[in-house]
């Protein structure tokens, strides 16, 4: 980055170390991933200066051309991805995605009933300070306290009770495979629509390494950038029955020009999703979760649900008399990058917690396999279970930056 290096070092610098600290750590948020240098480019690229609000062939501006063709090129290769009959890769986020979904199925003051926060829900599914339960009336299910496991059976029950419009099926901290048939079942049975939002497991589902939800779903949300691999955004995919409502919710409803250069790079993202070699790496970053948890199992932590089916490894710190505050920060001290994550019926608060939630979309990225867990496993083990002294934790930082020289963050997958 040349130019802006002359122009303006400042800025620069900062982003040079940003690549540094992607660079000597190790990248353990479930969330994040590392895109591809492709999906870097189409980013920065000159779509960034161009306005198309509109869809492709019925835009209100002129000079189009070339954004229509980058955008039905992104909505075929979606389309195809995962088998959808429709789909909008105009929302900004997984958040504008949700709210468009609802938006376009229900009415203010409608009930959903989507997961409790706290039991690995999230946000835009109802929660009260959250446009979707400041919206719409909304109630929750939860986990089961002596296995973390959402309980088909009761979830019905809770169903029939509520009589629900909407029911949301997806989350931010469950480590488990979601049964969308059971989901589609409950819902058939109360008369309410199926949203799921698959933003933590797209590149799981368009990989082959998770059960589709395209076969049950009315609406699929979803962001672009955590296992999927994408730039930082989102799209929907929904039955051709609800496409002129989805489409016209997004566009005018709730956004005005889309961002052409994120949808050129969400374009190449579902490209990349296309090639064999994606679901590889969807089965290994499965198979690295897997073994991440039963190492940190055998060395005592205590993992939610005992495992793990998906990219998510959930620990619950409590019982081993730390915060999930407080081991975040020690991690983040050793240079291993995890967040703090409550648990279901956590006595500690949101800035506080009892969890430390890990996933591992990035360090499969990189080219980590399970002996790799291994060392990582080793690694959160010594931070965890050994000295807080900062002098210590500087020297563990030293080794994993060592560790992640083997594994550079672009190479061929
Ligand atoms: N904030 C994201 C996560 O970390 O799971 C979800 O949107």
């Amino acid at each position: 980055m040349k130019t802006l290096e002359q122009l303006d070092p400042e800025t620069s610098q900062i982003i040079a170390d940003e690549n540094d600290r992607e660079t000597e750590r190790l990248q353990l948020i479930a969330s994040e991933n590392y895109t591809s240098p492709a999906v870097l480019e189409a980013q920065g690229s000159v779509f960034t200066n161009k306005y198309a609000e509109g869809y492709p062939g019925a835009r209100y501006y002129q000079g189009c051309g070339p954004s229509d063709r980058i955008e039905q090129l992104a909505l075929d290769r979606v389309k195809t991805l995962f088998g959808a009959e429709h789909a909008n890769v105009q929302p900004h986020s997984g958040s504008s995605a949700n709210m468009a979904a609802y938006l376009a199925l229900l009415q203010p003051g409608d009930t959903i009933l989507g997961m409790d926060l706290a039991a690995g829900g999230h946000l835009t599914h109802g929660a009260r300070f959250n446009f979707s339960g400041k919206i719409f009336k909304s109630f929750f299910y939860k986990v089961q306290p002596e296995n973390q496991r959402i309980d088909y059976n009761l979830l019905a029950e809770q169903a029939r009770k509520i009589r629900p419009r909407l029911i949301i099926a997806g989350a931010s901290a469950y480590p488990r495979t979601l049964d969308f048939a059971a989901f589609r079942a409950i819902c058939d049975e109360v008369g309410a629509y199926l949203m799921v939002d698959m933003a933590h497991i797209a590149g799981l589902i368009a990989g082959g390494a998770h059960p589709s939800p395209i076969p049950y779903a009315d609406v699929v949300t979803s962001t672009t950038h955590k296992t999927l691999r994408g730039p930082r955004s989102g799209f929907i995919l929904c039955r051709k029955e609800y496409a002129k409502a989805i489409d016209a919710m997004i566009f005018p409803g709730l956004q005005g020009g889309p961002l052409m250069h994120i949808i050129a790079a969400k374009a190449v993202a579902f490209k990349e999703a296309m090639d064999p070699a994606f679901s590889t790496y969807a089965r290994q970053i499965v198979a690295n979760a897997r073994t991440l948890a039963q190492i940190l199992q055998d060395q005592g932590f205590k993992i939610l649900t005992d495992g793990t089916d998906n990219h998510i490894v959930l620990i619950d710190i409590g019982s081993m008399g730390l915060t999930g505050a407080e081991a975040a920060e020690r991690l983040e001290a050793a240079g291993i990058v995890a967040n703090k994550n409550g648990i279901p019926n956590d006595p500690r608060g949101p800035r506080v917690t009892s969890g430390i939630r890990l996933g591992t979309a990035a360090v499969t990225t990189r080219g980590m396999k399970e002996n790799e867990m291994g060392v990582i496993a080793k690694f959160i083990g010594r931070v965890l279970r050994g000295s807080c002294d900062p002098a210590e934790l500087d020297n563990t930082r030293r080794a994993v930056a060592e560790f992640c020289k083997g594994f550079p963050v672009f190479q061929e997958l």
